[in-house]
């Protein structure tokens, strides 16, 4: 090596473990207007700047308050910075009175609007059996895939072919498992039937947009369609459609050899039983024949499940030998089987499902876990706490969600342990540990819808702080969104396809504690602190695989903040410290003459103003010296402004309020 080149790549490593070491970690999103706005640090800093980074002007400055001197989950001191009250839409970036700074971000309403449709967009991206058009998929184009799914698995004690084309693929690699896909398109569709106004933009740009149906059910029925092919005559659900060994890097449609459909299995069926009766009731106003066909097949599927006393196989599923691929192992199919006859309740209305839950609902406990592939029991209990049927049981209604308000109480224990505000105890960062920490949050923002406790809201917040930036690697877990993600996750397509890109909004695995690949074994030992456990490499399939399971719940939690009406938010002190009220227009959309109300709790010069979504003003609406009490303002505005998305905001002094208009003219 030549004496300057030396000199070079140690200045880089010089850089580089500055960066690691001393760093300031924020929402990579952004943060949205009118919620709390959280960032924290590893450096011994005593107050901060939040800084406008285009005019270096100064907004806000607030001190640092000390969480723990060493955080037990990252092995790091941690403080944390809040700039709740700054509400002025801009970008800016944290400076430290030490003079380190944070990556830029922004505020405005939209800040969750490109991680949400890049999340649910991914799932189109993981389509199997399809051909990626350049109009959809840009230059992440590409040919269609897995044509021949798929032959029987002698240990299956079937042969010949079974039509099983579709689906999306489960992971980083090209399988496709039933139970994994179940708790992924459950999720989904929970998002659209608890938040249908959230979830029903049908502008994605997948496909079928602008067929008048949502886009996440759109997205739900290519998974469903497969669903349909995995079950047996029988009613039975064979358990999974992979190869015996997991794919080489290449991309789907040049991954060819045999695949196969395994054996039928109890779990699978529940899970199918599950999604299709789900989906039954979101989409029999959109095509009442195919819900139909869905309903009936889970039907047929618990025809078979009812009759088999115990889990079949026996044991739950084991890959046969010679077979490599995942196996997604759980000897339990209690909590499928008492998801299935919840969602077939809830679809049917039927005394046998509704006897099924009530007599099998407490055996394991209420709220006691959160859901994830392995254990569906909150799933169950989710539905039924929320069933819309008339003839719940009260009692078992008012047990549930006082078990909800308790588990999330235990969440938010985890929260305050936590440096980073995340719900991870040490020992609890497995592989996938970001899904974990996403449906924590799922948990929380369904218990606020219960009893509003705002506690609950800013936690599943915190949550998805963390996956966003807001953790010890001072990376956002999304591919492609914030300034710095994963380059190289575990994820066949993004590495095979020669564009330094990744395919964006995947979210990766997390650290991993357990260290259950080479990869990280290599760089990591049971001494590193478990929030550490991860790193940004291909190979490193335990912390860096991106997964359907862990994508589903990205989807409700960013969906859910990017659309959340701030209502709720204002009417308590805690968020809205000058009582300031700015009534939501209902209807919405807006008109030229649509009335703004909004109630002042102190006389002063006071602006109603107009902004695009990118935060820019436009106009004043209103201005002038207003009294204490409650007044209103006939919305009037130049003809120019063309139909779309707007924010209107109220300021008095230094408090501001605002709120999402749809304006047609
Ligand atoms: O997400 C699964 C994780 O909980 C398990 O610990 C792990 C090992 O069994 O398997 C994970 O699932 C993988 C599956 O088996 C195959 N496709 C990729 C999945 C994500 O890594
Ligand atoms: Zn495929």
């Amino acid at each position: 090596m030549k004496p300057f080149e030396t000199k070079f790549s140690l200045l880089i490593i010089l850089f580089y473990s500055i960066k690691i070491y001393s760093q300031v970690f924020v929402n990579q999103s952004g943060y949205k207007t009118e919620l709390p706005k959280i960032f924290y640090t590893n450096i011994s800093a005593s107050n901060f700047d939040v800084v406008d980074s285009e005019t270096g002007t100064t907004f806000y400055n607030g001190n640092l308050q000390l969480i723990s001197s060493n955080d037990p989950g990252a092995g790091m001191p941690v403080r944390k910075g809040d700039f709740t009250s700054l509400n002025r839409f801009g970008n800016y970036f944290i400076r430290l009175n030490t003079n380190d700074t944070s990556y830029h971000f922004s505020i405005n309403q939209n800040v969750y609007y490109d991680l949400f449709n890049k999340s649910l967009k991914s799932f189109y991206f993981q389509r199997c059996g399809a051909q990626l058009l350049y109009t959809h998929a840009g230059q992440y184009q590409r040919n269609i895939c897995h044509t021949g799914d798929a032959f029987f698995h002698s240990s299956t004690g079937q042969s010949g072919f079974k039509f099983s084309r579709g689906g999306w693929h489960d992971a980083g690699d090209y399988g496709k498992y039933i139970v994994n896909a179940g708790i992924s398109a459950a999720t989904l569709l929970m998002a659209y039937e608890y938040f249908p106004s959230y979830f029903s933009n049908d502008n994605l740009n997948i496909p079928e947009s602008g067929n008048g149906i949502p886009d996440i059910l759109d997205e739900v029925k290519y998974e469903v369609q497969w669903f349909l092919t995995m079950q047996d005559t029988s009613g039975a659900v064979y358990f999974k459609l992979t190869k015996e060994q997991f794919e080489p890097f290449v991309m789907p449609s040049q991954d060819s050899g045999m695949r196969y459909i395994y054996e039928k299995s109890s779990a699978a069926t529940a899970n199918f039983i599950s999604v299709l009766a789900r989906f039954y009731r979101v989409y029999k106003n959109y095509d009442s024949t195919f819900a139909n066909d869905c309903l009936n097949a889970a039907l047929d599927a618990w025809e078979w499940l009812s009759n088999q006393i115990s889990i079949v196989p026996p044991g739950g599923f084991h890959n046969p030998p010679g077979t490599y691929t995942g196996e997604y192992g759980d000897n339990n199919d209690f909590d499928e089987r008492l998801w299935a006859a919840a969602e077939l309740f809830e679809s049917t209305g039927d005394q046998i499902f509704k006897e099924y839950y009530e007599f099998n609902y407490n055996i394991s406990g209420l709220f006691n876990s959160t859901m994830n592939w392995q254990n569906v029991k909150s799933l169950a209990h989710i539905t039924y706490l929320f069933s819309k049927q008339l003839n719940t049981d009260p009692i078992i209604k008012a047990q549930l969600a006082a078990s909800l308000d308790s588990y999330c109480n235990s969440l938010l224990t985890k929260v305050n342990a936590n440096g980073f505000g995340v719900t991870l105890n040490p020992g609890e960062y497995y592989w996938g540990s970001n899904s974990q920490v996403l449906n924590n949050a799922v948990l929380l923002i369904l218990s606020h819808t219960k009893n509003n406790n705002l506690n609950y809201l800013k936690a599943a917040l915190e949550q998805l702080n963390y996956v966003t930036g807001c953790n010890a690697h001072n990376l956002s877990f999304i591919t492609g969104v914030g300034i710095k993600y994963p380059m190289h996750p575990h994820h066949r397509p993004s590495e095979a396809d020669g564009i330094v890109e990744p395919i964006p909004g995947l979210i990766v695995g997390g650290p991993n504690q357990y260290l259950n690949d080479p990869v990280l074994q290599q760089h990591f030992n049971q001494n590193t602190p478990p929030a550490l456990c991860y790193i940004d490499d291909v190979g490193s399939y335990a912390s860096n695989e991106i997964a359907i399971n862990w994508n589903a719940p990205l989807v409700l939690v960013s969906g859910y903040f990017n659309n959340i009406s701030t209502t709720s938010v204002e009417e308590d002190n805690e968020f809205n410290p000058q009582g300031f009220y700015l009534e939501q227009n209902f209807p919405n959309p807006f008109n030229s003459s649509t009335r703004i109300k909004w109630y002042s709790p102190e006389s002063g010069w006071q602006t109603i103003k107009l902004y695009d979504t990118l935060g820019r003003e436009l106009e004043t609406i209103a201005e002038g010296y207003f009294l204490k009490g409650n007044h209103s303002h006939l919305f009037q505005i130049d003809s120019f402004l063309p139909s779309g998305v707007y924010y209107y905001q109220l300021n008095c002094g230094s408090s501001f309020l605002s709120k999402k208009m749809i304006y047609l003219k």
